[in-house]
């Protein structure tokens, strides 16, 4: 890939602050599927990262029909398209992160393996094998890719326990230790980190399960982010709107850690502030907070009162 000089210099945010150019702006890009319905997908991804203010460049892997209740249709995006969309988008603005989601076939599975070999940036991958309505995305071919080429580049990998147990091909029950799974992954592809979503478990108080490798922390961290569940039937996009936030959070600066805490507690956020909301007549899109940051320093502070 090359890149012009103007454009190397326009990305010097020092130099850009002395000539008053312009400001830098964290960006991520979204490499993903379209949903009409605009719960998930790249339109997840878009507003997460708006809301959070982040810049989302994106690039279109499949174009899907579908609503809140089903996925009607699906076509992947020819890969010499999603090729020429990853190189155009980024020989002229260089994102700080990648967030990916669905991958509908092995040869974009290949096109986004070598894209990210010469990209060099940290990458997070949600690994959507089905929709929440039960829609199967991802065939065991295109897992197989998946495995192979991509999850040794990725920074951070974040399936539910289904998709989890899909990944390792193995059944895994509620005496199978979550942390076992996490290790299993990350020995047997490579990848930096997992995030094993606790969502589908049972219970008041949902676990998150994080497993962080040396290569991307300096030392191996562990760490369980448990929160209350929130009842909603907004659900439609939490997968992508968690990945994508995650990936802002880094976008921003923060460590992966940190980025996953964050993450977690916007997902929150999102859920509760809409889950009066009615839209569809199926799986609620869960929408975003629009002003995240006013809304946080303010509880932030109204906390601080508290103490
Ligand atoms: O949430 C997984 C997902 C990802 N990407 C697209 C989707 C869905 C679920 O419906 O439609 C495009």
């Amino acid at each position: 890939m090359q890149f012009s000089r103007v454009y190397v210099l326009c990305n010097i945010p020092r130099l850009n602050f002395f000539i008053g150019m312009s400001r830098a702006y964290p960006v991520i890009l979204s490499i993903a599927g379209s949903d009409p319905s605009g719960g998930a997908g790249i339109q997840a991804d878009m507003k997460t990262a708006w809301a959070l203010g982040v810049y989302a460049l994106t690039a279109v892997t499949a174009v899907t029909a579908q609503n809140t209740c089903c996925v009607k249709s699906m076509a992947a995006v020819p890969p010499s398209l999603l090729e020429s969309q990853l190189e155009t988008a980024a020989e002229d603005i260089i994102p700080d992160v990648v967030k990916i989601g669905l991958i509908p076939d092995e040869t974009s599975a290949n096109v986004i393996a070598d894209f990210l070999e010469k990209l060099h940036k940290p990458v997070v991958v949600d690994p959507v094998i089905a929709s929440t309505s039960g829609h199967l995305f991802s065939s065991s071919l295109t897992l197989d890719v998946m495995k192979r080429r991509l999850f040794p580049l990725v920074t951070l990998l974040t399936p539910n326990l289904p998709e989890a147990s899909i990944i390792i091909g193995k059944e895994t029950g509620g005496s199978d230790c979550i942390h076992g799974i996490a290790e299993a992954i990350i020995e047997s592809y490579g990848c930096g980190g997992v995030l094993i979503k606790g969502g589908h478990g049972e219970g008041d108080i949902l676990t998150d399960t994080l497993l962080l490798d040396e290569r991307v922390s300096g030392k191996r961290i562990k760490k369980e982010y448990s929160h209350p569940r929130i009842s909603t039937p907004n659900t439609h996009g939490t997968g992508c709107t968690l990945s994508s936030a995650i990936a802002s959070f880094m976008a921003r600066g923060l460590s992966v850690a940190e980025a996953v805490g964050e993450g977690i507690s916007y997902l929150g956020e999102v859920l509760k502030a809409n889950r009066s909301v009615r839209l569809g007549h199926g799986h609620g899109p869960v929408g975003s907070v629009p002003g995240w940051d006013r809304i946080r320093n303010k509880t932030d502070r109204n906390n601080e009162n508290q103490i």
